[in-house]
């Protein structure tokens, strides 16, 4: 864990934990020992501090978190550092993050490649930096620059560090040890940051507060993080030091950090595929095909042109093909127009589209996306004509949201190279991708639609095959619950508050009236057998239409509708339906229980390959409140058997098709998790 080496009168200590050299216990009582061995070596004049393999510190090790802390903890050892009688020197590359920063900042020196990145990312997993970062770095690079670095948790260059103050020398990678065991012997002695002032002025705080209300947002952490770095103004640092630890640990032991620490894990459990051998060959992917140059297509091109992977995109007309390449240009210039991007780098993405009527043009092509209307018939006649023209080993996906990949793949004689690459709209915005592995789809084949999907910037989730896989399949129950509760008397905008409320961007009508009232939808204005088909006979299909569940002004902007309220009460009056006052608690359980039951299901049948993926599916695909963990993670919270008996108590609300998941019943009576730990 760490290894010292003396060079003439300078000890080097190295931290050597990989992959991120975590500052679990092994690392602090490492350095503790070598700091408190060289305080009495008399061989020491100078110690040099760094991080072996690919950076410094990724911080304190998030896994021991809500277990009792191994003496000693970070805060202790990086006052030991900073106490040291013999200057220590940082010598900094890669990434110095978290608890790595708080290190360095124990140091009296650092020194940092141009290429390192140094952080306090603490506040996106709902903590503040608890080893003395909240006291120290407002006291080395002043209180506005320390707020800003602790508040946002956003890292800066070494570069951007040395203006700060942060860092005080830049070397090269492969000159960093030398230089800093060079400029160890330079300095005369100990400097320490604890020493200095932190000041600043009443309306510092309140500037930052004001010019900062997105940024601060409504979570505990940011808040505390400020409180934590005012009392870096108030008080000696030991007594800052103890307030910014009563913050740290309220933080930590809250559910709105262990959510955001169970993402972090659940999202990199996520790119672990069971049973698959790490070393299983990928598919070399150098060239992709998109069939459809629709709104999914279009957005799906976009992810590969902007990782540089030329795209052939086909469509059935000019028309077609010259209105979704005209898409394609003017999402990247809306872009460019934020100054996202350049318009070199539009112009770079556009010259890698190659769009063509020639279906045959795809035979070029290593995946080849199909993003056309949904519907078996015609995607299965897609996929018999590629597998006429396509080469050999090309992986070929469906980005369909609910149909089976395993029937699409009998329209092939390559069941095998068949998978499903679901993309959520606005495919080039949302970041998830669920990798729908059919029964036959090969190990290579379900490696490489993951790997290209992290390549494409995305988050992979693999899904087995079923109607809806994880995500949608969910939507379904939650949407069933809220188009009934219409009927018996509820009103649009108060099912969807809930949701609202709950932290969701927006609840299941507004979400139908996006996505479009008239999904599935028989054509037929008479034939009138639910609120939808009522309302899409009315012509009002959603968004597109400008109105569905609601009115939507010239911005897609909803409002409560007249219009809409009246065929729903009609439609009730028909089907003898008296309405009834629907509780917040019947919502609840009707929108989001029947939705974690749904998830249990989804588990049980290995559709999900972990609780924790279904969290990560709801957290990318559909904007699930990340400080509320998951689906899965947040019922653990709310408590399974609160969860079944609402359900039992709704049973008769929640129609024909609703089964209590035995796992989920299971569970709940013998008090286990639906959640097993992410890292598991
Ligand atoms: N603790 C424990 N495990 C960690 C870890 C950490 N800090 N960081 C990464 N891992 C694991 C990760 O789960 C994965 O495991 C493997 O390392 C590779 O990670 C007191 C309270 C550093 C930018 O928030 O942002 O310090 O899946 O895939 O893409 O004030 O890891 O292989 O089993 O992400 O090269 C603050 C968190 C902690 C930084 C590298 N630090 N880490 O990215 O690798 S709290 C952070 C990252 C703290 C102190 C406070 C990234 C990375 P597995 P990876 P990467």
């Amino acid at each position: 864990m760490i290894d010292t080496q003396l060079h003439g009168d300078v000890l080097e200590i190295v931290m050597n934990n990989p992959p991120v050299n975590a500052l679990g216990i092994g690392v602090r009582q490492g350095l503790a020992q070598a700091i408190a061995g060289a305080q009495t070596n008399p061989a020491v004049k100078a110690i040099v501090i760094r991080g072996g393999g690919k950076l410094f510190s990724g911080g304190a090790d998030i896994t021991e978190f809500g277990k009792p802390f191994a003496e000693p903890g970070l805060p202790q050892v990086v006052d030991a550092i900073e106490a040291s009688a013999k200057p220590v020197v940082a010598a900094i590359h890669g990434m110095a993050l978290g608890g790595g920063l708080e290190v360095a900042l124990g140091c009296h020196y650092r020194i940092a490649t141009p290429e390192t990145k140094l952080g306090l990312p603490e506040v996106s997993l709902g903590l503040l930096p608890g080893a003395g970062g909240t006291q120290r770095l407002p006291r080395l690079i002043g209180v506005e620059a320390a707020l800003e670095m602790i508040v946002s948790g956003s890292p800066v260059p070494a570069a951007k560090g040395a203006e700060l103050g942060l860092v005080d020398k830049l070397a090269a990678q492969d000159q960093l040890a030398a230089e800093a065991i060079a400029f160890a012997r330079t300095v005369d002695g100990p400097r320490r940051t604890g020493d200095l002032d932190a000041s600043a002025t009443a309306d510092v705080f309140e500037r930052f507060a004001e010019n900062n209300k997105r940024k601060i947002g409504a979570l505990d952490a940011p808040k505390a993080c400020i409180e934590a770095v005012k009392a870096a103004t108030e008080l000696p640092l030991d007594q800052g030091q103890l307030k910014e630890r009563a913050l740290f640990t309220q933080l930590m032991n809250g559910d709105q950090s262990k959510a955001l620490r169970h993402v972090f894990f659940a999202e990199r459990a996520a790119a672990k595929v069971d049973g698959l051998p790490k070393d299983v060959a990928r598919r070399p992917i150098a060239k992709v095909g998109v069939i459809g140059a629709g709104t999914m297509g279009g957005g799906i091109s976009m992810n590969f042109l902007s990782a540089g992977i030329p795209v052939t995109i086909v469509e059935m007309t000019q028309e077609a093909l010259d209105k979704g390449t005209g898409l394609i240009r003017k999402n990247y210039e809306a872009t460019a127009a934020k100054g996202r991007l350049t318009m070199a780098q539009v112009e770079k993405a556009m010259g890698l589209l190659s769009p063509t009527l020639d279906f045959d043009a795809l035979k070029e092509c290593d995946l080849i996306i199909e993003a056309v209307y949904e519907n078996m018939d015609v995607k299965k006649e897609i996929f018999t004509r590629l597998d006429g023209i396509a080469k050999p080993g090309a992986l070929l996906a469906s980005n369909t949201s609910y149909l089976s990949i395993d029937e699409i793949a009998s329209a092939t004689g390559r069941p095998q190279d068949v998978l499903g690459l679901h993309f959520f709209s606005p495919a080039n915005v949302m970041k998830l991708v669920e990798v729908v592995r059919g029964a036959k789809t090969a190990p290579d084949v379900l490696a490489t639609g993951m790997d290209i999907g992290r390549r494409i910037g995305k988050v992979p989730v693999v899904s087995g095959v079923c109607y809806g896989f994880i995500g949608n399949r969910m939507l379904a129950p939650r949407l069933n619950g809220a188009i009934a509760m219409l009927v018996e008397g509820a009103t649009a905008e108060q099912v969807d508050r809930v949701s609202v409320e709950f932290g969701m961007p927006m609840g299941p009508l507004q979400m139908i009236d996006l996505a479009g009232v008239d999904i599935g939808w028989h054509r037929d204005p008479n034939r009138i057998e639910s609120v939808r088909d009522a309302l899409n006979a009315a012509g009002r299909w959603g968004q597109k239409t400008g109105a569905g569940f609601y009115d939507y002004d010239e911005r897609r902007r909803p409002a409560p509708s007249p219009a809409a309220q009246a065929i729903i009460d009609d439609f009730r009056a028909r089907e003898g339906v008296a309405p009834r006052a629907i509780s917040e608690d019947e919502i609840v359980t009707r929108t989001l229980y029947v939705m974690v039951n749904e998830a249990a299901h989804i588990l049980e049948e290995g559709i999900a390959q972990r609780a924790s993926d279904i969290d990560i599916v709801w957290n990318y695909g559909y904007g699930w409140p990340r400080h509320k963990g998951g689906p899965m993670f947040w019922a653990d919270l709310v408590g399974l058997n609160k969860i079944v008996d609402a359900l039992d108590r709704y049973r008769d609300r929640l129609g024909p098709e609703f089964t209590l998941s035995p796992l989920l019943a299971r569970c709940a009576k013998e008090g286990r998790p639906l959640e097993r730990d992410a890292r598991a």
